[in-house]
């Protein structure tokens, strides 16, 4: 036994040193997140009393760390060992060593897996706060689940918090390259990787996975499932050692992404045939050398036979046969192996109606039900396609009784407005994982992947997340609610979105009513909006799929092998995916859950487009015809988008001015951007339909003076493509060097005015745009954003607003532009609108 007892402003000096360096009072350079324990001090100074740790072992300390950067100087001693103390104390510790200590616990609440009990404990006349875990990890989660309840300001001086999480597997995946590039990241460069290396500083690793372990994700894959097979050679391995050396104080065990190539290109066999004697011994040697390194290592995730990927098919071989090569190596030491089910052909022959992506995944991997090893686990996107802003639960979740499942789910919004757009992803997982799949009984998602419904032994969760080095981790603070709804869902899926949103404002921002009311309405109203202006009625988000996956770019779904067809035409729009007339996907479906899809008068509105292609007439359940619902949801979803700037305006004495400037930036800039998206989805439904909105507002811009219509001087009329993403299918541009100008007489009412001008911010330049008001300059301003694109596209189409300028009749308002790079200066239109007060 070992007792310390040290003064607490020492302990506080001196913790890094005693409890390693991986111990919670570190330097902090990036962003906080949840972590900030906001109103904790309230609270922690009724809590004066030291920390006694029964046990020993690096989790636990870092437990104890956790605790005392919550509590602060309330948190005097740290006393490991295995001895009660005799005065008030918190008291960590596993449940063998802690339960036998304290007979008051009731054994049979003991927690199990990776859960804890976080119990308040009168005991020989002193008061014990108990953290107790199944194991260290548990303990670890019981300490941030009792500094969140803390500093949510729960009433934390009784508690009796018994919690165990949904399901064993719950990851964290990055899509990192080895060259510090991230797949679908929009939160800046690897924090693992740079120039084809594991960085030398990984303090923003250690950092990250203290906010994963805060939600009780225990794994993390950390490259890109593009699997770069470099990462199995045996120098890799040993600089993979150092990050799992990062991420074990913290419960994290690390894992990657293979590619099943690998014994060809890195083992230097003429084949990787899974069924090959010399291939399964090449992986049995590569994943005994990492376990070597790696005592904890968690598993491997794989992408075969996908987009290009090598997979067993190439040798005439299954998934199942692939997954097991190296699911039996990887059993001998407690791995596992998920295998994902995005297994598709993006060849499809768009002529044929019978040709569907959605049904690839159950069509491959169901007649394999039953041939996958204990530790194989099937890794299901949520939907049939590719995390699409609306899609159905995937039927695969209801095929496979003799498999385990996992969920994977994108924190990173990469068809959901990559970050720059406020899309809080939470509702639409729940209502994945509510989602009846009516298997066997009452059968949701959700308690599939935990393996309760066909009592599988492992089964879970995985998001893509690709924080970055950037320091809100995902590019904006307000998208960090998914990465923490992520988490909260994968520890408990019955929490429902408002108390999760509560908590993590609570957390994130403070406990002030009018913050949690206004940031719970936003964030609870954004997943919808979103939907609203970009893809209604389950067509897929509409985006250019050729692309970067951003802006609008309806046409490009379609005529091509990619399967994200949403087949419109001038009579109607939609997939045939009915049993009857269409795909058969439906029919992968119980027959209860294909009853609720078909015929189309019975399918929800919100999936009429996935699941039927019908006459633009066609009347919806809400009494609208299809058409007439694509055009009002855009304007009601680009209206709903554009009220968020003020929402967030109320908030400005609330929150700290770096926080708010930042979310206030990306919320001016996703209204402008939602009526991109919207003017461009509705006029290529207008121009394909030929049917006039009702309200007369597709193709009238009363406010809107189009660049092309002003008088030039430099600039040229361009035509832009997709033509929609510009108004009026033209803009202008600056092809010489000097400055180009485009000026318009002002012709209305003498007032107050917004001014809003449209122009197109490439990422090959730096162009800057000066607005004139007769020889006074009101404004400048330089399109230095870094969208994706560099054309003049509706990736690129951005707004800026000038406000409240007083104008007079006949007034000029000249806009000046100074290319840059390869970018022209270009200019949409302006238009000029009433101020609001
Ligand atoms: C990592 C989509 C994304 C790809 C991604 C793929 C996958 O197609 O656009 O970037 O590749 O999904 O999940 O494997």
């Amino acid at each position: 036994m070992r007792t310390l007892t040290i003064e607490s402003k020492l302990w506080l000096v001196f913790f890094p040193l005693l409890l390693g360096s991986n111990a919670g009072a570190l330097a902090r350079t990036a962003d906080e997140a949840w972590l900030r324990y906001p109103t904790l001090s309230g609270r922690a100074s009724a809590l004066a009393h030291p920390i006694t740790i029964i046990g020993k072992g690096e989790i636990l300390n870092t437990a104890a760390g956790e605790l005392i950067q919550g509590l602060g100087e309330s948190a005097t001693e740290v006393s490991p060992g295995a001895v009660l103390p005799n005065h008030d104390a918190f008291v960590l510790g596993e449940w063998q060593g802690v339960g036998p200590l304290l007979t008051e616990l009731d054994r049979s609440r003991a927690p199990s897996g990776d859960g804890f009990w976080l119990k308040t404990v009168q005991h020989k006349g002193v008061k014990y706060w108990v953290i107790v875990g199944a194991s260290a990890r548990g303990v670890l989660y019981g300490a941030f689940r009792f500094l969140a309840l803390a500093a949510e300001d729960k009433d934390v001086s009784t508690l009796d918090d018994r919690e165990i999480p949904a399901a064993p597997i719950r990851w964290a995946s990055q899509w990192d390259n080895l060259d510090g590039s991230i797949e679908r990241g929009y939160g800046g460069r690897s924090i693992f990787f740079e120039g084809a290396q594991v960085r030398p500083d990984l303090t923003r690793v250690r950092e990250y996975a203290r906010l994963l372990a805060s939600l009780g994700i225990n794994a993390c894959v950390i490259n890109n499932v593009n699997a770069d097979p470099r990462l199995l050679k045996p120098e890799a391995v040993t600089s993979l050692a150092r990050v799992a050396e990062v991420f074990r104080p913290w419960g994290v065990r690390l894992a990657i992404s293979v590619d099943l190539s690998s014994p060809m290109s890195v083992g230097g066999l003429n084949t990787f045939d899974p069924l090959n004697p010399e291939v399964a011994a090449w992986w049995r040697m590569a994943i005994d050398r990492i376990y070597q390194a790696i005592p904890d290592f968690a598993g491997f995730v794989v992408k075969a036979d996908s987009e290009g990927r090598s997979g067993p098919s190439q040798y005439g071989r299954t998934a199942a046969e692939a997954a097991n090569v190296m699911a039996r190596p990887l059993a001998v030491h407690d791995g596992v192996m998920l295998y994902r089910t995005f297994v598709y052909n993006h060849h499809l022959d768009w002529r044929d109606a019978k040709a569907d992506r959605a049904r690839a995944a159950y069509d491959y991997f169901h007649p394999l039900d039953g041939r996958f090893e204990a530790n194989v686990v099937l890794q299901i996107k949520y939907g049939p396609i590719d995390f699409q802003v609306r899609e159905p639960a995937s039927p695969l979740f209801g095929a496979m009784p003799h498999a385990n499942e996992a969920i994977e789910l994108q924190v990173t919004q990469e068809y959901t407005g990559q970050q720059r757009h406020l899309c809080f992803l939470v509702p639409m997982w729940k209502e994945i994982l509510d989602f009846d799949m009516h298997v066997k009984g009452e059968t949701p998602v959700k308690t599939i992947v935990s393996g309760a419904v066909w009592g599988r032994p492992l089964g879970g969760y995985n998001a893509v997340i690709n924080v970055g080095l950037d320091p809100s981790w995902l590019g904006s603070p307000l998208a960090m609610a998914n990465l923490y709804g992520y988490g909260r869902l994968a520890w408990n899926p019955d929490l429902s979105s408002e108390e999760i949103v509560e908590e993590w404002i609570r957390l994130t921002f403070g406990a002030s009513p009018k913050l949690i009311a206004t940031v719970s309405r936003m964030l609870l109203s954004s997943w919808h909006s979103y939907e609203s202006y970009t893809g209604p009625l389950g067509a897929g988000t509409l985006t250019d799929i050729l692309g970067p996956h951003y802006g609008p770019g309806v046409e490009s779904s379609e005529r091509n092998g990619w399967g994200q067809w949403h087949r419109a035409d001038h009579q109607g729009v939609g997939m045939d995916r009915t049993t009857e007339t269409g795909t058969g996907y439906i029919g992968q479906y119980s027959p209860e859950v294909a009853r609720l899809y078909e015929p189309p008068f019975r399918c929800p509105d919100n999936l009429l487009l996935f699941m039927h292609h019908v006459p633009y007439s066609f009347v919806l359940h809400s009494g609208k015809t299809v058409i007439q619902h694509i055009y009002d949801s855009h304007y009601a979803g680009a209206e709903e988008a554009s009220t968020l700037v003020d929402e967030w305006s109320s908030l400005e004495e609330l929150i700290d001015r770096e926080r708010y400037q930042a979310v206030r930036k990306r919320l001016e800039y996703q209204a402008g951007h939602a009526m991109v998206w919207r003017d461009a989805v509705v006029n290529w439904f207008f121009k394909l339909s030929g049917i006039p909105d009702a309200q007369n507002r597709v193709g009238f811009n009363p406010n809107r003076i189009e660049a092309e219509d002003m008088k030039l001087s430099g600039y040229q009329p361009v035509e832009v493509t997709p033509s929609e993403t510009a108004s009026g299918g033209k803009a202008v541009v600056c092809r010489q060097e000097g400055p180009c100008e485009a000026v318009l007489k002002y012709d209305g009412k003498g007032g107050r005015y917004d001014i809003k001008v449209q122009y197109f911010d490439l990422n090959n330049g730096i162009s800057r745009y000066q607005l004139w008001l007769g020889d006074r300059l009101i404004d400048s301003w330089s399109a230095d954003d870094r969208l994706p694109s560099n054309q003049l596209n509706g990736h690129t189409s951005t707004r800026h607003t000038i406000p409240g300028v007083e104008l007079k009749p006949f007034d000029s308002l000249k806009i000046v532009g100074y290319p840059d790079g390869g970018e022209p200066a270009p200019l949409d239109y302006v238009e000029v609108i009433p101020s609001a007060e």
